[in-house]
């Protein structure tokens, strides 16, 4: 499967590493950066791939037979629509875009289309902890779920981090996990935050209390921390009314030393879950020879923006907001 990659920095450049070196049936056939060193470099190191000075030209390339988005966020919206247009398969980093009327236009391209060619990237799905979690939650393991409790820490963000990608680009893996894990929809949100790092440009709130009231008589609460200082740490726990489960850390090794035992700490998301990225992408080519990519589709994409968009109105009102989700199209009626 020939890919094209747009987007060739932390993410989008881990990505087209592990489509090179660690999925079989993918090759890395294209990619776009708008920093032209780092494109070249990225290319380099995927077999010599050619670049492109118009991601749209990549798109359109009859070479290119899929396509996998890891730019800027903002930039999501029209690259999939191209996708589209071109009838081409597309993988898109969370989130699909950066609000939920943006995503829409994804959505209802999908849906005159008739066909579902939109993946996005939720890897947490494709985690062994988070699988195992939903494993046990669906089998109904610990009874009716009536809780989900996430954490999700960050060792800390660029000082520009701007305010709103808080929500839409690091909690809102609590939202697709909430919604993902319970199989329920989140229908009303509480978010609380507070600035503690002062060096971040602006007023950001890098630590947030999100509180769901989930539908199904269920509620679920994140602590979403991005100036954790000691490193990377993501964990689920669903609390069910026989029993509780959760996801461990995934330990390596155990350091004794100077009188103590200590566990190493992931520095940042592309370690924690660099088996997720890989299981991810080795399922979604999978899918491309005509399977079904087992991932979060656009619906899912859309659906996490309402969220998101809500949880950023009540950050700012102070007040729980509604969640107002449209009945899904017959496209996405797929099991949970
Ligand atoms: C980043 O984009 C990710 O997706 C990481 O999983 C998340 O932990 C981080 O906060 C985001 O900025």
């Amino acid at each position: 499967m020939n890919v094209g990659v747009i987007g060739a920095g932390g993410m989008g450049g881990r990505h087209a590493c592990n489509l090179h070196g660690k999925v079989v049936g993918a090759q890395v056939a294209g990619v776009f950066d708008v920093d032209v060193a780092r494109m070249e470099r990225v290319a380099r190191d995927c077999g010599a791939a050619p670049t492109y000075q118009d991601p749209f030209q990549l798109i359109e390339d009859e070479r290119i037979e899929a396509v996998l988005i890891a730019s800027p966020d903002e930039t999501h919206v029209d690259f999939v629509l191209a996708c589209l247009r071109e009838g081409k398969p597309v993988l898109c980093e969370k989130p699909l875009a950066s609000t939920a009327g943006e995503a829409r236009r994804v959505v209802e391209a999908e849906v005159s289309l008739g066909r579902m060619l939109v993946s996005v990237g939720f890897m947490r799905r494709f985690d062994p902890e988070h699988l195992g979690l939903y494993e046990v939650v669906q089998s109904g393991g610990i009874g009716r779920p009536v809780m989900f409790k996430g954490v999700h820490r960050n060792a800390s963000v660029r000082p520009a981090f701007p305010a709103e990608a808080v929500v839409s680009q690091a909690a809102i893996h609590e939202i697709d996990t909430t919604r993902w894990l319970l199989a329920q929809e989140i229908v009303e949100v509480y978010v609380r935050g507070v600035q503690v790092n002062d060096s971040l440009d602006g007023d950001v709130f890098d630590l947030l209390s999100l509180h769901f009231t989930v539908s199904g008589d269920c509620l679920a609460s994140a602590e979403v921390y991005l100036s954790a200082g000691y490193g990377y740490e993501v964990s689920a726990e669903v609390i069910g009314d026989k029993g509780v489960a959760g996801t461990r850390q995934p330990d390596r090794v155990v350091v004794r030393e100077d009188g103590a035992r200590s566990l190493p700490v992931p520095a940042d998301w592309l370690v924690r879950f660099q088996e997720s990225y890989v299981a991810q992408l080795e399922n979604w080519v999978g899918s491309l020879s005509g399977g079904s990519f087992a991932g979060a589709d656009a619906w899912d994409g859309y659906v996490s923006l309402l969220v998101s968009d809500a949880c950023l109105l009540s950050l700012g009102s102070g007040r729980p907001e509604p969640v107002n989700i449209p009945e899904r199209p017959p496209l996405y009626r797929r099991s949970p």
